[in-house]
């Protein structure tokens, strides 16, 4: 019998282009070849920092402070405060699920790989009013 098979393309092997080098050379030339003009240069291997409360705000930024919209794939190191009882931080995407919890307040860590495509962070309870999401470039 013959059959067609899909075939997938394995983009995998770019994902797992994890920079697992350390930082300690500092003369690491980096090789951006897409959006050379891009603002912000969040590199994979950085540590976001999400911040939910005291009020109704919700929010993932760079290290620079600015608000995550893209990003390109690897792994990262997300550092929560939630600040609030009454609200969480949960970050949701292809092979990410992680949140902190409603009734605690205070910062916790999360190591997260991303892979290309749509990533989104809410507050739980109020997931209507507080969300964000970015991208994730392959
Ligand atoms: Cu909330």
């Amino acid at each position: 019998m013959r059959g067609t098979r899909t075939v997938f393309v394995v983009g995998l092997a770019v994902a797992a282009l994890a920079v697992a080098g350390c930082g300690g050379s500092g003369d690491e030339s980096a090789s951006t070849d897409t959006g050379a003009t891009t603002e912000t240069s969040t590199e994979a291997g950085s540590t976001l920092t999400g911040s939910v409360g005291p009020g109704f705000e919700i929010s993932l930024s760079t290290a620079d402070g600015q608000p995550v919209e893209t990003l390109p794939a690897g792994s990262y190191t997300v550092e929560v405060d939630d600040k609030s009882d009454i609200h969480n931080f949960h970050l949701t995407g292809s092979g990410v699920d992680v949140a902190t919890e409603v009734g605690t307040v205070g910062a916790e860590s999360f190591d997260v790989t991303f892979e290309a495509g749509s990533y989104e962070f809410v507050c739980d309870p109020h997931a209507s009013s507080m969300n964000g999401s970015f991208e994730v470039t392959g």
